[in-house]
């Protein structure tokens, strides 16, 4: 994995494993449908202040388990399944919840001998479980909703002692002669627990059948064989040539769900895929397992960087999500009753009547943790969003010169590149907000440094681009350099902050600098060292407008197995890797946002890009998409997979404009350059081997092409902000699948080469090679839909064939709603910020709009610690548009006013009149345009602070 890399290959396969290879998949795999050894114990109940316990065996080897069942603020419900007493503590995630979730009763309504009847959110949710064999169902009414281990392929492998070698021999030697004997044994204790049917008794924790450790051998030939049938798996795993020694054996978990009445899953990011998720029967499962996955493949469900484990399903009457709070490797397999029938089909088995209800089951295995699952239940996909939120919080609200247009390549090699490349943008005038520094800035790749002889005076580069408002972000990998003289490295060293071996030694791995170690951030001591580093005295050449990309933080270590650490190695409390391994990226995220906050005092917003991720990343920064190639479908994907993240709350989402590998056509860019522009995070960014792509470098027309499609994002910033600020409230993701608009339109549920921004706007990006035009789907029975660049309108649901030259960008405004813009073209966001404001004001069937505006100094904390932005809402009705305040709370002074008012899809009035809180009025110019209709108002000249109104007569 040297520099040297080809650029042609596709991704090695071989290196990263399928489930057949993974010892904890594959066994969970062959575990079959029905014949759970599950009991759940129903005179075990104990109600508690917060939850209802019980306790379930596995009837097989005896092994008692805890069930918790909550009751959620919200409609949601937790299911905690962990063991009684395990051998030793099971890992359960920290830091990903942002609270312990606040509680409901849970209400007894029912309990007879095989089932108690639990119910929750007033009771119109019931929550059934049944003993034997154990399941769970979730209700409302007489609407089954999802049923818990309905398949019977809960697994949860409990510690055990590893036999000594002696036993082991022994087993071995008199292998046939001692399963002989075991099954004796076997029938025996089988009538002695027919006879027993009395939990309390077989679960008297003096009665040797609870202890995990003494289990007796007792198990049944089927679950038998499931438990020690793969003995090498168990205690040792070996992927290629690395050897996992898993000292403490199996202990992987699994639950199956079914959803009946949903055809559609979606979430569980990252893959490179569709944003529906498919069935996985026949292939693999999707794969939850953070990876550096060199020239990934796309449509397919192998592991990628980051990993969310939420699936949403969606049906027209509601949204469920299932929160899988696990942080060790997990794979997912979907499968489903409709798959592969055609829609034929479906009619066919409607009209010939078959009534068999479509029906998603879900299948999630993870290696090790707990059963720990929350179900988010809806209804609406608005309720989703929010009851995630209020587990793992909001998409942080970036400052505003990040949701800017960000240029970056590996490498700009030094500050005399930075400052040719700058001023390109000025000569080319193109705005932009950030340039990007990648590894070779650093002295050897040992981050916080500058290479001596190419980066000499950070100081002065950086400033001479604060004097443009413009900002840079430098790379910070995980991985440090095992160098003595390399302060960074000495102190992890020294103060014992590295992730060990199994051994107790540093880990080291080889990466970018060579040898190097892998700072413990699940560690909060060695957070809040790491925390420190980014203090401009420590980080010597840093300034305030510095900011932090967190690359290869999986973590990717080139000599590991799958390319990252050993899952024996040992982290903070003695976790190991196996057990946090999706989390070490969130940490190192956490970690460096934290650093620039406390870098200010408190006072700034920070931006941290990241590669790796987890539940919760959202309230660090932003996530990209990794190495992608520059390939037609790879500009495809970047759809779906920043869809799919923002549906499991991380709304700050972008791929590399251009592809990271290879070099594209000038076309290909400039449809990228398109895309992106619509899309959150928006960087162009390019392998060390790629020719130059600035973009002047492609001749004049498509360096206009490009301007074009970055000045649309610099004109509408006002309106991402807002759209961001609305994510940071409510968990509501930016960029949004079609059909969290239109939940009861299912012709939008399969939909990923389109999307909406907010509730506003449709785009549909050309994604196609010498397209002459693309096929547009506007939903909604008599919706409104305004081509935002000639406002033709268009009435929904249509399918409609937009015919498109290189330059177009099929964007569409929906009727009833209002977008702000910023119309004149800067060098940055920064410079925009007095700059007036363009109310599009969007009529929908009704005359009716609405829309809103958050305002604030665009990079402090100051909008949430001292209430100090505008929110000010619009409504345009009754032929007035009005404009007040959103909510009771907020002030921010500031000089930007409102400069024009456009109203689409209105008739030619005879006068606007401008009507101010202190009860003056004028009248305003304006010009009327027939076809299509649009009336533009002229100068209404207000503060965007104040109160007003226009009549329209
Ligand atoms: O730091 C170099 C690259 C970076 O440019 C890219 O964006 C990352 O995804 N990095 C990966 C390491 C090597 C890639 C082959």
């Amino acid at each position: 994995m040297g520099l040297c890399i080809s650029l042609t290959h596709a991704v090695d396969r071989s290196n990263f494993k399928t489930c057949e290879q993974s010892s904890f998949c594959k066994k969970q795999r062959n575990v079959k449908p029905e014949n759970s050894p599950y009991r759940a114990l129903l005179n075990s109940l104990e109600v508690t202040e917060k939850s209802i316990r019980l306790q379930l065996i596995n009837e097989v080897n005896k092994v008692p388990l805890l069930l918790e069942v909550y009751g959620l603020q919200g409609n949601m419900t937790r299911i905690k399944i962990n063991e009684l007493i395990p051998l030793k503590p099971r890992y359960e995630v920290l830091d990903v919840l942002i609270q312990d979730p606040p509680t409901v009763p849970l209400a007894i309504i029912g309990k007879d001998e095989s089932s108690l009847e639990l119910g929750f959110s007033n009771n119109v949710y019931k929550l059934i479980i049944t003993s034997k064999p154990f399941r769970m169902d979730i209700m409302t009414g007489n609407e089954l909703l999802l049923s818990i281990n309905s398949r019977g392929l809960m697994v949860f492998e409990h510690l055990r002692q590893k036999k000594d070698s002696y036993t082991e021999k022994i087993s071995s030697t008199f292998g046939s002669m001692w399963s002989k004997i075991k099954n004796v044994f076997i029938s025996e204790k089988k009538e002695e627990n027919v006879e027993n049917e009395d939990v309390k008794e077989e679960l008297d924790p003096g009665n040797d059948k609870t202890n995990p450790v003494e289990q007796p051998e007792d198990a049944d030939s089927q679950n038998e064989s499931q438990e020690t049938e793969d003995e090498a798996g168990m205690w040792e795993e070996t992927f290629k040539t690395h050897t996992d020694t898993k000292p403490n054996g199996p202990s992987s978990v699994g639950l199956d769900f079914s959803l009946p009445g949903f055809e559609h899953v979606y979430g569980i990011p990252e893959h490179a895929d569709n944003l529906k998720l498919k069935t996985t029967d026949g292939g693999d499962p999707y794969r939850l397992y953070n990876l550096d996955v060199f020239q990934y493949e796309i449509f397919n469900p192998m592991a990628l960087y980051g990993a969310v484990p939420l699936m949403l399903a969606h049906n027209i009457r509601r949204t469920l999500g299932i929160f899988w709070l696990n942080a060790a490797e997990t794979w997912v397999d979907i499968s489903s009753n409709t798959a592969g029938k055609t829609l034929f089909g479906k009619m066919l088995d409607y009209v010939q009547g078959a009534n068999e209800i479509p029906q998603t089951d879900v299948r999630w295995m993870s290696e090790s943790g707990i059963i720990d699952v929350f179900v988010l239940l809806g209804p609406s996909p608005f309720d989703v969003f929010k009851q995630y939120a209020s587990l793992t919080g909001t998409q942080a609200l970036p400052p505003l010169f990040a949701i800017g247009y960000h240029q970056c390549r590996w490498n700009y090699n030094d500050e005399t590149d930075v400052q040719t490349v700058d001023a390109g943008f000025d000569e080319h005038d193109i705005p932009y907000d950030v340039i990007w520094l990648d590894i070779e800035h650093t002295d050897g790749k040992r981050y916080f440094t500058w290479d001596p002889n190419k980066f000499p005076n950070p100081k002065n580069m950086l400033q001479n681009l604060a004097l443009k408002k413009r900002k840079m972000v430098s790379i910070v990998d995980p991985h440090i350099k095992i160098d003595s003289g390399y302060r960074i490295h000495s102190e992890l060293q020294s103060r014992n902050l590295y992730v060990k071996t199994k051994d107790g030694n540093d880990y080291e791995g080889w990466c970018w600098p060579g040898s190097a170690g892998y700072p413990d951030f699940t560690n909060p001591e060695m957070r809040s060292w790491w925390t420190s580093l980014f203090a401009y005295d420590q980080y010597q050449g840093s300034m305030d407008n510095l900011y932090t990309w967190n690359d290869m933080n999986e973590p990717s270590v080139f000599n590991g197995p799958e390319v990252t650490m050993h899952k024996d190695s040992v982290h903070w409390g003695g976790w190991e890797h196996r057990d946090v391994h999706n989390l070490y990226a969130f940490y190192v995220q956490m970690a460096t946002a934290e650093g620039q906050i406390q870098r200010s005092g408190g006072t700034e917003r920070p931006f941290v890009l990241t590669r790796g991720f987890f539940a919760g990343s959202q309230r660090y920064g932003a996530v990209w998409t990794g190495d992608n190639s520059a390939e037609w479908d790879h500009l495809k994907v970047s759809l779906p997979m920043c869809l799919s993240l923002a549906l499991t709350g991380i709304s700050f989402c972008g791929a590399d404009v251009g592809g990271f590998f290879k070099h594209p056509s000038p076309e290909l860019l400039v449809r990228w350059y398109q895309a992106a522009a619509y899309q959150p995070f928006f960087r162009a960014h390019a392998h060390l081997d790629t020719p130059r792509r600035e973009p002047w470098l492609f001749g004049e027309d498509n360096k206009q092409l490009i301007r074009a499609a970055i000045r649309q994002r610099y004109t509408l910033l006002p309106f991402w902000y807002t759209s961001f600020y609305h994510a940071y409230k409510t968990g509501e993701p930016v960029m949004r699948p079609m059909w969290v608009e239109f939940p009861g339109d299912v012709e939008t549920f399969s939909l990923d080469d389109q999307y909406m921004l907010g509730n506003a706007l449709l785009v549909h990006p050309v994604v196609e090679q010498n397209a002459r035009g693309v096929q547009v789907y506007l939903p909604g029975n008599g919706q409104f839909w305004y081509d935002v660049h000639h406002h033709q309108r268009y009435t929904g649901p249509q399918n409609l064939y937009v015919p498109v030259t290189l330059s177009s960008i099929p964007v569409y405004q929906r009727g009833g709603t209002i977008v702000p813009r910023k119309e004149r073209v800067r060098r940055s966001s920064s410079c925009t910020h007095n700059d007036p404001y363009t109310l599009y004001v969007a009529l929908d069937a009704q005359d009716f709009a609405e829309g809103d505006l958050f305002v604030d100094d665009g990079h402090t904390f100051n909008f949430q610690k001292r209430e100090e932005y505008l929110h000010r809402r619009f409504t345009f009705k009754n032929n007035s548009l009005i404009a007040r305040s959103a909510s009771a709370k907020g002030h921010f002074n500031t000089v930007a006013w409102i400069e024009q008012v456009i109203v689409l899809g209105v008739s030619k009035p005879s006068a606007v009149i401008l009507k101010l809180s202190d009860g003056s009025e004028s009248s305003l110019d304006f010009e009327h345009q027939a076809e299509p209709l649009v009336l533009t108002i002229r100068k209404p000249a207000v503060n965007v602070g104040a109160e007003w109104m226009l009549y329209i007569l």
